[in-house]
């Protein structure tokens, strides 16, 4: 039996699908209301708000998820991206008095979509998160 690369790596590159709908976003084939865009992240209003402010942040890289992202991105793209986030917060203007970022990672954690995001939720004072 022929043998396999080993480890997570092989996994999860294995794992993204090329056809989830913000892979398809990044190709232009589905629209999306935009808010920024640079060469290495996209941020767009969420389809389904569940705040005044509800943006999500993608890198353009092709990642499944928070853990994916952690253990394949180099630090310079993990920069770029927590930088990018708080950038799209400001130019939302909600940097004062605040916003909330959250990430949903697989099945437990909610994840719905199997790209990398990060919800931004801004408008209004939040409530307590209740698992
Ligand atoms: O969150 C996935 C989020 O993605 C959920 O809040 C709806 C949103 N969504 C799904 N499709 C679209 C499109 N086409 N545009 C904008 N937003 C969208 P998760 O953390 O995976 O549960």
């Amino acid at each position: 039996r022929k043998s396999r690369p080993q480890g997570l790596i092989w996994r999860s590159v294995m794992a993204y699908d090329e056809t989830n709908v913000f892979a398809r976003i990044l190709k232009g084939e589905i629209p999306c209301r935009k808010v920024h865009e640079d060469e290495h992240i996209l941020a767009f209003h969420d389809i389904n708000p569940q705040a005044p402010v509800h943006v999500l942040v993608i890198p353009k890289g092709a990642y499944t998820d928070w853990d994916d992202f952690a253990q394949r991105a180099s630090e310079a793209e993990i920069a770029r991206f927590i930088r990018g986030v708080a950038h799209v917060g400001r130019l939302l203007g909600v940097d004062e008095p605040g916003y909330r970022v959250m990430s949903n990672k697989g099945v437990n954690g909610g994840q719905e979509v199997p790209h990398l995001h990060v919800h931004l939720f801004a408008g209004r004072k939040l409530g307590r998160m209740v698992p």
